[in-house]
């Protein structure tokens, strides 16, 4: 086997948990009692959010894959780049198709995840499979490191999943000016977007039979154990998936099945909780085409593509 090719570091190893203990602290301070999604990717949480993505009830990933698979060409036909960034690319597996579609017209291909690991393994695969890229592998954080991100040509930065929904309206509007200040003129950004729907099909996205979601959204109490020596126990927690119509998002919560209080002795902090109150774990905003629109043209991202099966949407701006 070939070495291992070098990734660019720009986030620090004890980043991610310093971030943490500053979220958790924030977090489970005060009440309404909340934590931030992006702490249940450790492993057995990347490992039950892949086993999600195969659920019968968990449309999004087979959505976008198939409007990959029939419109990637018109996607990088419209954006005129030649060069593929992938923010939060994971294990890389839908960027085949884009990659496909750029065909010889492809100066490099840039990964960028939080994990070293997922990113490691993504881009020695590659290495493998496509010895005449060039790949640039970047761990960083898309909350912190995009104007940092490297530029080696017209970039189209893609930001799929469905991972925007994960910030409020606030958090988006923060992140697209700031993908936008990143970008030249003449970049793109493509989203993949969750629509609204039927809120009985979107609670049983979140809510499965399998009970994986379940296992997923209580795995961050493990997380917490391990990186904050917390002793919150996940047999005292219930998984709850909401829809709430005014703002147009599930929300996943842990709610207590008993009083109790937990403690964070890495922190010094002790959280109580009444039986019955919850700890709010994720949001996932489903949009509408009017609404994104919107929100990319006000931080002066101009819309100029849009591709859907009803369901779920990949939507192409420009800078
Ligand atoms: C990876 C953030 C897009 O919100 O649908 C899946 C995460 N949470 N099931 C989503 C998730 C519960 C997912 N994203």
């Amino acid at each position: 086997p070939t070495a291992a090719t070098p990734l660019e570091v720009l986030l620090e190893p004890d980043a991610l948990r310093d971030a943490l203990a500053h979220d958790a602290t924030e977090g489970l301070g005060s009440r309404p009692y909340t934590l931030p999604p992006k702490y249940f990717y450790d492993e057995r949480g990347s490992a039950l959010f892949e086993d999600i993505t195969r659920l019968p009830e968990y449309y999004p990933t087979r959505a976008e894959r198939n409007l990959l698979v029939e419109h990637a060409a018109a996607v990088v036909a419209t954006s005129q780049a030649d060069v593929l960034l992938e923010l939060g690319s994971g294990s890389s597996e839908k960027t085949s198709l884009l990659l496909d579609a750029f065909g010889d017209g492809l100066r490099a291909y840039v990964p960028v995840d939080v994990s070293p690991t997922a990113l490691q393994g993504a881009v020695d695969e590659l290495a493998v499979e496509r010895p005449g890229l060039s790949v640039l592998g970047v761990v960083a954080d898309f909350e912190r490191h995009l104007p940092d991100l490297p530029r080696p040509g017209r970039r189209l930065v893609a930001f799929l999943g469905g991972t925007i929904g994960n910030l409020d309206r606030a958090q988006r509007a923060g992140f697209l000016a700031t993908l936008q200040a990143s970008l030249a003129p003449g970049e793109t950004v493509l989203l993949g977007v969750d629509l609204v729907k039927d809120p009985e099909r979107l609670v049983a996205a979140y809510d499965d039979a399998a009970g994986v979601t379940a296992e997923f959204n209580l795995n961050v109490l493990r997380v917490l154990a391990r990186e904050l020596d917390a002793d919150l126990d996940p047999a005292d927690f219930e998984h709850v998936a909401l829809w709430d119509p005014d703002d147009e998002r599930i929300e996943m919560r842990l709610r207590a099945r008993r009083s109790l209080t937990g403690r964070l002795a890495a922190l010094g902090l002790e959280v109580e909780l009444e039986e019955g109150e919850e700890i709010r774990t994720e949001i996932s905003s489903k949009f509408r085409r009017e609404g994104i629109e919107a929100e990319l043209t006000a931080q002066g991202l101009d819309p100029a593509g849009w591709w859907t099966d009803g369901d779920y949407a990949l939507v192409l701006a420009v800078r």
